[in-house]
């Protein structure tokens, strides 16, 4: 069976959860924290969460656990059969995690965890994010779901991404700049949030973020 490691505030083992979730995948879940602890370090080379552990050893990078769950668990796919369709639902994928959850995630660290961000940085973050965001704009269909008429992993991961980039922004610009570039974004949200996967998801990120907030504030 496989091992899921990390926690459930992180927006990437989250998307590694609900794959798994979606897939009727079994697996059992260890908390684990990002640390260069030695011994981490040898089940995730950077001492990041999530990975997983398999029978034939530890997978790191949530994109690739994605594609290894797709490839070896055939069963529920979450990627298009047609291979340009799979490769524009990776565009999808690639774009909301390269182009700005990388950006959004600059500002965790005032956001979530206490610390502050200088002005600089925030300036910064919402020009690249803006950029970000425009060129899903131009991307994404929304018909009803991000890739077309089916849900698929880009689903998983833009759900996933635009709770956090919501939540943060509103944080450090007060202004939702989801919603701001999506106006349909609440309807997206709930859409995906009838799924029962996305439920268990959510239900246990809340349990997880109060607790960790509870534990920042201290
Ligand atoms: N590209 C990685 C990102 C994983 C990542 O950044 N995880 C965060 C938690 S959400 C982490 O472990 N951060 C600790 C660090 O950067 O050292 C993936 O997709 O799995």
């Amino acid at each position: 069976m496989i091992n899921l490691c990390g926690f459930a505030v992180s927006n990437y083992y989250n998307k590694t959860k609900l794959v798994m979730l979606e897939k009727g995948i079994a697996f059992s879940e260890e908390q684990v924290f990002p640390s260069q602890d030695e011994a981490l370090l040898k089940r995730s080379p950077l001492g990041k969460i999530p990975f997983i552990e398999t029978e034939r050893g530890c997978l790191s990078e949530s994109q690739v656990i994605l594609e290894y769950l797709e490839e070896a668990y055939p069963e529920n796919p979450l990627y298009p059969a047609d291979s340009f369709e799979r490769a524009k639902c990776r565009e999808l994928i690639q774009h909301l995690e390269l182009n700005i959850e990388l950006h959004a995630r600059r500002l965790y660290k005032e956001a979530f965890f206490g610390g502050t961000v200088s002005e600089e940085t925030k300036t910064e973050v919402k020009e690249k994010l803006e950029i970000g965001l425009k060129g899903l704009a131009r991307l994404a269909k929304f018909s009803p779901f991000i890739a077309g008429d089916t849900y698929t992993a880009a689903d998983c991961v833009a759900w996933l991404h635009f709770f956090m980039i919501s939540l943060t922004t509103q944080k450090i610009y007060a202004v939702d700049m989801v919603a701001a570039h999506f106006p349909d974004a609440a309807n997206y949200m709930q859409l995906i949030e009838t799924r029962p996967a996305a439920q268990k998801v959510a239900a246990d990120r809340a349990a997880a973020m109060a607790a960790f907030l509870s534990f920042t504030k201290k």
